[in-house]
């Protein structure tokens, strides 16, 4: 199994996952360790795995990984909106033009390939509704990251359907847990607890997002890999849908903080309001089931692994708050 942007939060976590549930597979990691990807994720795997630093956008590298691996599982991406906002051109790159690049060796040489995206490419849904994304849903993306994504997936698309690419897509909502970059919501409000910061919530903060296990995201696609159609699209989700706000207050009192121990900081422009999947289809069709049901367990569980962790988040946090401070953030 060949699995790009395996040095990052889902995909190093899939690699650990795989490991630990899947002895079956031989795994190759493709990375090409950006400001986001970080090998140490795989210290524990890593004398398990074949590791190749190199790029997705690398039609040289790409070809031969390809041509070996029966499996290819796509999570390689620039993945953070803010960052989209401030420099689209990565987004492009990695996200249409490395999916492309995958595509076409897997054109060449056949197998199978399934594409990590996101329920960002339906754009968002109202506040005061309880509707839901399904797999039928319009593509409507917001921002450069989610329009990249939402053109990638057009592409996996085509590529299965002009070319025979036996694909299969999944797009899970917001998902947490441990070895998440300290620039996502849920990390940086942690470690800026830790570090004696206050917690920073854009705009209002009644936006909604579904927090899903990184587990239950990569059990997900375990399911898809051995009993999925090919052709088919999967959403993934947990049915946890908070406000940033309940969220932060969450945070806040697991840490042993008031609950209006936070700053409101300028919004994101564009900033979607809601998102949340419809997750009928891998349920019934796959048999999947999330296992983090209750989203307080899960977060303070997460807490827990990055106060025992400092060793692997500390050197990405001043960075990734310069950049937010540059922004007003
Ligand atoms: P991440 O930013 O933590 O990791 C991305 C990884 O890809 C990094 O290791 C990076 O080094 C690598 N990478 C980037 N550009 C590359 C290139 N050109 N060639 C090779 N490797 C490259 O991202 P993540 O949060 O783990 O997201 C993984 C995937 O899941 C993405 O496709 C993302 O769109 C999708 N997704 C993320 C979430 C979420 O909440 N984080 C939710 C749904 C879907
Ligand atoms: O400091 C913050 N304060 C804040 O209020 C940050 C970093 C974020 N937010 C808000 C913006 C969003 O409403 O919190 C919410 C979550 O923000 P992010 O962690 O940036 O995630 P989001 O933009 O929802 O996108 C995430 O989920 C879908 C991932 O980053 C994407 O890769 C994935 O596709």
């Amino acid at each position: 199994m060949l699995i790009t942007g395996g040095a990052g939060f889902i995909g190093a976590n899939f690699v650990n996952y795989t490991i630990e549930n899947h002895s079956e597979y031989e795994i190759c990691v493709l990375d090409s360790l950006t400001y986001a990807g970080s090998k140490s994720r795989l210290d524990r795997v890593l004398h398990r795995i074949d590791f190749v630093h190199g790029d997705i956008c690398d039609a040289e590298i790409v070809g031969p990984l390809v041509e070996s691996a029966d499996l290819v599982v796509n999570f390689a991406a620039e993945s953070h909106v803010d960052n989209s906002l401030d420099d689209s051109y990565p987004f492009v790159r990695t996200n249409i033009i490395g999916t492309y690049t995958l595509l076409e060796a897997m054109r060449r040489h056949g197998g199978r390939f399934h594409h990590i995206s996101t329920d960002e490419v339906f754009g968002d849904l109202p506040l005061e509704t309880t509707e839901k994304f399904t797999e039928s849903t319009p593509y409507n993306p917001s921002s450069p990251y989610s329009a990249s994504k939402a053109s990638s997936d057009m592409l996996v698309r085509a590529w299965a359907r002009s070319f025979g690419v036996a694909a299969t897509l999944s797009n899970c909502a917001n998902n947490y847990g441990p070895f998440q970059h300290v620039e996502k919501f849920v990390p940086r409000q942690i470690t800026n607890l830790i570090g004696g910061r206050r917690p920073k919530v854009y705009g209002t903060g009644l936006n909604v997002r579904e927090w899903t296990h990184v587990d239950d995201h990569n059990a997900a696609v375990h399911a898809i890999l051995s009993r999925g159609e090919i052709g088919e699209s999967y959403l993934i989700g947990s049915g946890n849908e908070l406000s940033n706000r309940q969220v932060v207050e969450l945070v806040l009192d697991l840490m042993g903080f008031a609950p209006d121990a936070y700053d409101h900081v300028p919004d994101r422009p564009g900033h979607d309001l809601r998102y949340a999947n419809d997750t009928t289809k891998i349920m019934t069709e796959l048999e999947w089931v999330p296992r983090y049901v209750d989203f307080r367990d899960g977060l303070a569980e997460t807490i827990h692994w990055y106060r025992a962790n400092e060793w692997w988040w500390q050197p990405q946090k001043m960075a990734a708050e310069a950049r937010y401070q540059a922004r007003g953030q």
